[in-house]
């Protein structure tokens, strides 16, 4: 039998916004199967009798109306009685879904007393205030949000159709109400057109008395729009989606756990405070001093955005890490060799220099290391400059300055433009030029010591070469044990713009050209 979406009142185009079941999943009679929602409401669609879901036949966001098949179901033998549409109508069990402002009449002019009360729910029970959303004094425009009620099985927006000022709130969290239980007064300029309930007179104030009718809570027999794992109404539903909040994550503080719009709005107050990403819950503060003694020290400008700037590549950039070892005994033989020379130029001949000729030289025959996603992920943007940062350890944090146009510079060139800028960063006179347009990065530890580690990608960088400490190691030449001077690196890449196999490829090329630097020059 095809289960369809039931009469749902003047609503149209209504969004499923959840899907609680799958083929093959058994239900019983009045289980959630879908949840949609309009404007104003989102409530589930039950199942119409116990069985068997054989197809589900609407998909995340389709928009559907009243008399749609949603899904396929075998009936349990004994129930197939039931209707294949369902609920048959409004008497037992329509879902009015409000979708339209309310109805009201007559334009006024004076300042006005408007009445908002809980209009006819029909046979719905133990109705009660769920959230509310106004405090007195507050300025609220047409269509704010004031009250929700729920029932057993639908919560429902009463919003206001006049802006003004609240004079009064006449009911908490957690009262019961019934139709025409007093909710708040107003007191505004009515311009609009105002209740078809005769106005009345407001004694002790030459204010005029509007009751306004608003939307009919859904009948009993409709169903709460929270869904199954989530205890939120429409609003609070609509709020998360815009801030892109997950409300699994979120802690309801409203009555019996219900998460209402301040819920949401603390969640991602706290979640940009600390930096982390909204939808996960927030690292909690924790009082350390409990345990033993502390000190706070604060983070240098450098360090935190260092650290904010981090971790936004490591959430945005899929990281890969390629690990090597390259044998650079003759680079290390040549170096030596080149020492005193260098010396009288007063230049000091480290292995990076090399390192980012070697990279410049990998970089052209794989261009697509020297490149940036465009933000949308459709495109990569080859750059057909070779600017090299390379990490810089300084007191205030980690410095990232640029060797501009690296491939056209000599090794004596590269190693005084390294030393000049590393100088810079550590004596904290480097422009801001000089940290940017950066195309690939170096990150060396050699100095420092370590087997491996995996460097985070330089965002919008799509890749970049870790170093660490090269160290003499016994290599089989395939008859005896060889002492050989071992580099290790790691590269970390961004997984959407490199393959693994490209991004072993261009290892090896650097292998290749680190173990004879020879080929440097061909
Ligand atoms: N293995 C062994 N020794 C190495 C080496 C390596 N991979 N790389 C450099 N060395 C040696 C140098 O030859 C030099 O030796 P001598 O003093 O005997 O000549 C010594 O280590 C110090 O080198 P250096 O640090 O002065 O120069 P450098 O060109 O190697 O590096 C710079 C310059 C600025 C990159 C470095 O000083 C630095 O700050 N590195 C830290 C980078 C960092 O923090 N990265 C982590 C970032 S998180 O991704």
């Amino acid at each position: 039998m095809d289960v369809t979406i039931p009469d749902i009142g003047d609503a149209q185009d209504v969004e499923v916004i959840e899907i609680c079941v799958g083929p093959g999943d058994a239900v019983a009679e009045n289980d959630a199967l879908i949840v949609i929602e309009s404007d104003k409401a989102s409530m589930e669609v039950p199942a119409p009798f116990t069985g068997t879901v054989d197809a589900v036949l609407v998909t995340l966001g389709d928009l559907v109306n009243a008399g749609d098949p949603i899904l396929r179901m075998d009936a349990v033998e004994d129930e197939q009685s039931a209707e294949a549409v369902v609920p048959p109508d409004a008497a037992d069990g329509s879902i009015a879904l409000p979708d339209t402002p309310p109805v009201v009449d007559a334009p006024s002019t004076a300042r006005e007393r408007i009445e908002i009360r809980v209009p006819d729910i029909g046979e719905a029970e133990n109705v009660s205030v769920i959230e509310v959303a106004v405090a007195e004094g507050q300025q609220v425009g047409v269509d704010d949000l004031l009250v929700v009620v729920e029932s057993e099985k639908a919560s429902m927006e009463i919003p206001t159709p006049f802006a003004g000022t609240v004079v009064e709130v006449a009911v908490k969290e957690g009262d019961g109400v019934e139709e025409s239980t007093l909710l708040v007064v107003l007191e505004g300029e009515v311009e609009g057109p105002r209740s078809s309930a005769a106005p009345e007179a407001e004694g002790a104030s030459a204010t005029t008395v509007a009751t306004v009718p608003v939307q009919p809570v859904p009948p009993e027999e409709s169903t709460t729009g929270t869904g199954s794992k989530v205890y939120a109404g429409p609003a609070v539903r609509r709020l998360a989606r815009e801030l892109g909040v997950d409300l699994v994550a979120v802690n309801g503080s409203g009555a019996r756990g219900r998460i209402v719009k301040d819920d949401v709005k603390a969640f991602v107050k706290q979640s940009l405070g600390t930096g982390a990403t909204p939808g996960i819950a927030p690292m909690e503060a924790v009082d350390f001093s409990r345990f033993g003694d502390i000190e706070t020290v604060p983070l240098s400008r450098i360090r935190a955005r260092g650290a904010a700037n981090l971790h936004r590549s490591w959430q945005h950039v899929v990281h890969v890490t390629q690990h090597d070892d390259i044998d650079v005994t003759d680079l290390e033989a040549f170096r030596a060799a080149l020492k005193e020379e260098a010396a009288s130029r007063e230049v000091k001949l480290t292995p990076l220099p090399f390192i980012v000729m070697a990279c410049v030289h990998a970089l052209r025959t794989h261009p697509q290391f020297n490149a940036s996603l465009d933000p949308t992920v459709t495109s990569l943007i080859l750059k057909r400059y070779h600017h090299i940062g390379f990490a810089v350890d300084t007191e205030d944090g980690l410095v990232v300055p640029v060797v501009r146009d690296a491939g056209s510079k000599g090794i004596y060139e590269l190693a005084r433009e390294i030393a000049r800028l590393s100088d810079a960063a550590r004596s904290k006179k480097l422009k801001p030029e000089e940290m940017q347009g950066g195309s690939f990065t170096i990150s060396s530890l050699g100095a420092v010591g370590g087997t491996g580690f995996t460097p985070i990608v330089n965002a919008p960088e799509v890749a970049i070469l870790g170093v660490a400490r090269l160290d003499t190691r016994p290599v089989w030449d395939g008859s005896a044990f060889q002492p050989r001077k071992i580099l290790p690196v790691s590269l970390s890449y961004d997984h959407r713009a490199i393959n693994g196999a490209e991004a072993g490829r261009f290892v090896v090329e650097l292998g290749r050209l680190l173990g004879d630097v020879r080929r440097l020059v061909l």
